[in-house]
C-alpha cells in the first residue's frame, strides 16, 4: 500500500537534501516532482492541485524553525499537509445519544459491505458494545444468508427476519425493535447494493434513512478501483449524506489514490481501511500515521516532533553561541539536562539518530534519571558565582555543595568531570560538524539539539 508513492516522495526529499539549501528553484522542482507523484498515485487531479497549493503557500511564509534544516522543513510542511488531506484526527464512530446507534452500511455492489458489516460489529463488541445486525439486500437470497453465516460465525447477533418479511423498510423496522428489546446499543444495517447507481437504489436508501435516522451513513468503498470508488463516494454523499467512508482491500491496492482523496472529496472522513478478507481485517484509519508511512519517515518526524514540542529556539541557539565561543557554564550544563530530560527516554532519542561520528558511542550510554536528577542538585547547590566559574570551585566548596544537595564529594567531583569532558567533546562537534560544511548532518544535528548533545551524563 503506498509503496511508490512513498517510494517518489523519499527520492524527491533525498535530492532536496543533495542540494544543501532551498531556492525558489530548486523548491519549484520539488513541487513539480510531488504533484507528478501524487498523480501517479491515482490522487483526483483536485486533492493534488489543492495539496501543492498549500505546500506551496507554507513553504513561502514559513517561519524558520531553527532547529531543523530547511530539507527537514519542506518533509514537515509536506507531512502537515498530507495529514490535512487524510483528515487530521482519526475518526471515531459516532454514537447516538439514546441507543440504539444505527449504522448504515452502503455502497455499489461487491465493495465489501456485508463483508465490513461483520467485521465491524466485531471490531465494535471487541470494544465494548454489543451490536446486532441486519440485512436489508431483499434482491439477493444469498446476501442475506451471507450475513447470517458471518454471525453465527463470529458468535454475533443478527436479526433474521421472519418468512413475511421481504421488504427493507419491514426488515429495518423489525430489526430496531428487537435491537432496542433485547438491548443492544448498535444495528448495524447492511444494505443492498448495485453495479452502478441507480435511481431505485437511491430512493429506497432515502426511505431507509427517514425510516432509521442512521447516526452513521457508511459509505463501502473498492480501494482497489481508484478514482471510480471517489466518484462514486462523491455521488452517494450528494444524495444521502454520507458520514464517513469504510475503503476496502487496501491489502491489494498499491497506489492508495481512493485512501487520499476521498475525505477531501466527500468533506467527510475514511473511518476505517479493510485489509484483507477474514473478520479480523479491519482497521481504524489513522490520517498521521498514514502520512507518515507514506513519508517513509516516521523516525525523522517523530524527532521533529520532539524537538518542537520540547525546545526553546532561542535558547537552542543561545546555547550554540555559547558553545562556539567556550562560553558553556555549569549552569548551562544543567539547563542542558534539563532540557534533555524533557525530551524524554535520551535512548529512544538517540536511537532516532542517524549515526554520524561520535555519536555511535553514545548510542551505548545508559542514561539514569535519577544520576541525572541528582546532578542537577549539585548544580543548583552551588552559588551563581560558582556555577559562572568552575575553577572556583576548591575543596572547601565541594565539600559545602556535597551537602547542600545530599551528595558525596566524591559526586561532586563526578560532576565537574563530565562537565569538563562535555565541553571538550562539545567543541570537538561543533568544530567537526563546521568542518563538514552546511547542510550535513552534523551541523543539523548539532543545531537539532540544545547545543548538540550538550548535558549528557556520560563517561562514569
Ligand atoms: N482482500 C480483501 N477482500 C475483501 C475485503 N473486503 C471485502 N472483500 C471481498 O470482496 C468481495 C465482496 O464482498 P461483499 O462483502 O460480499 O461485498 P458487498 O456486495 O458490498 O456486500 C468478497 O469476496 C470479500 O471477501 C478486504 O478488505 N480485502
Ligand atoms: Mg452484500
Amino acid at each position: 500500500m503506498f509503496d511508490n508513492l512513498s517510494d517518489k516522495l523519499q527520492r524527491v526529499f533525498k535530492n532536496l537534501r543533495g542540494e544543501g539549501k532551498l531556492t525558489p528553484e530548486n523548491m519549484e522542482v520539488a513541487l513539480r516532482e510531488i504533484r507528478v507523484a501524487l498523480l501517479e498515485a491515482d490522487v483526483h487531479f483536485k486533492v493534488v492541485k489543492q495539496f501543492i497549493e498549500a505546500v506551496k503557500v507554507k513553504a513561502m511564509g514559513q517561519e524558520v524553525l531553527t532547529a531543523l534544516s530547511p530539507t527537514q522543513q519542506v518533509v514537515k510542511i509536506v507531512r502537515d499537509e498530507m495529514v490535512n488531506m487524510l483528515g487530521v484526527h482519526q475518526a471515531k464512530l459516532r454514537m447516538a445519544n439514546e441507543p440504539p446507534t444505527v449504522i448504515m452500511i452502503v455502497g455499489l455492489q461487491g465493495s465489501g459491505k456485508t463483508t465490513s458489516t461483520g467485521k465491524l460489529a466485531r471490531y465494535l463488541s471487541k470494544n465494548g458494545s454489543s451490536p446486532m445486525m441486519v440485512s436489508v439486500d431483499v434482491y439477493r437470497p444469498a446476501a442475506r444468508k451471507q450475513l447470517s453465516i458471518l454471525a453465527h460465525d463470529l458468535k454475533l447477533s443478527i436479526y433474521e427476519g421472519t418468512a413475511d418479511e421481504t421488504k427493507p423498510l419491514d426488515l429495518a423496522r423489525s430489526a430496531r425493535k428487537e435491537a432496542i428489546q433485547t438491548g443492544r446499543d448498535v444495528l448495524l444495517v447492511d444494505t443492498a447494493g448495485r453495479l452502478h447507481i441507480d435511481e431505485d437504489l437511491m430512493t429506497e436508501l432515502t426511505q431507509l434513512k427517514e425510516l432509521l435516522n442512521p447516526t452513521e451513513i457508511l459509505f463501502v468503498a473498492d480501494a482497489m478501483t481508484g478514482q471510480d470508488a471517489v466518484k462514486s463516494a462523491d455521488e452517494f454523499n450528494k444524495r444521502l449524506a454520507i458520514t464517513g467512508s469504510i475503503l476496502t482491500k487496501m491489502d491489494g491496492d498499491a497506489r492508495g489514490g481512493a485512501a487520499l482523496s476521498i475525505r477531501s472529496v466527500t468533506g467527510q472522513p475514511l473511518k476505517f481501511v479493510g485489509v484483507g478478507e477474514k473478520s479480523d481485517a479491519l482497521e481504524p484509519f489513522h490520517p498521521d500515521r498514514v502520512a507518515e508511512r507514506i513519508l517513509g519517515m516516521g523516525d525523522v518526524l517523530s524527532l521533529i516532533e520532539k524537538v518542537e514540542q520540547s525546545i526553546d529556539h532561542k535558547d537552542a541557539e543561545e546555547m550554540q553561541r555559547k558553545l562556539l565561543e567556550d562560553d558553556f557554564t555549569l549552569g548551562d550544563f544543567r539547563d542542558q539536562m534539563k532540557q534533555i530530560r524533557k525530551l524524554g527516554p535520551l535512548e529512544s532519542l538517540l536511537g532516532m539518530m542517524p549515526d554520524i561520528g561520535g555519536l555511535k558511542d553514545l548510542k551505548n550510554v545508559k542514561v539514569d534519571e535519577n544520576e541525572m536528577n541528582r546532578m542537577v542538585a549539585i548544580v543548583d547547590s552551588m552559588t551563581p558565582k560558582e556555577r559562572a566559574n568552575h575553577m572556583l570551585i576548591n575543596g572547601q566548596r565541594r565539600k559545602r555543595i556535597a551537602k547542600g544537595s545530599g551528595t558525596s564529594v566524591q559526586d561532586v567531583n563526578t560532576l565537574l568531570k563530565q562537565y569538563a569532558q562535555m565541553r571538550k567533546m562539545m567543541k570537538q562537534m561543533t568544530g567537526a560538524a563546521g568542518m563538514l560544511g552546511k547542510g550535513t548532518m552534523g551541523k543539523r544535528l548539532a543545531k537539532m539539539l540544545p547545543g548538540g548533545l550538550g548535558g549528557l551524563p556520560f563517561g562514569r
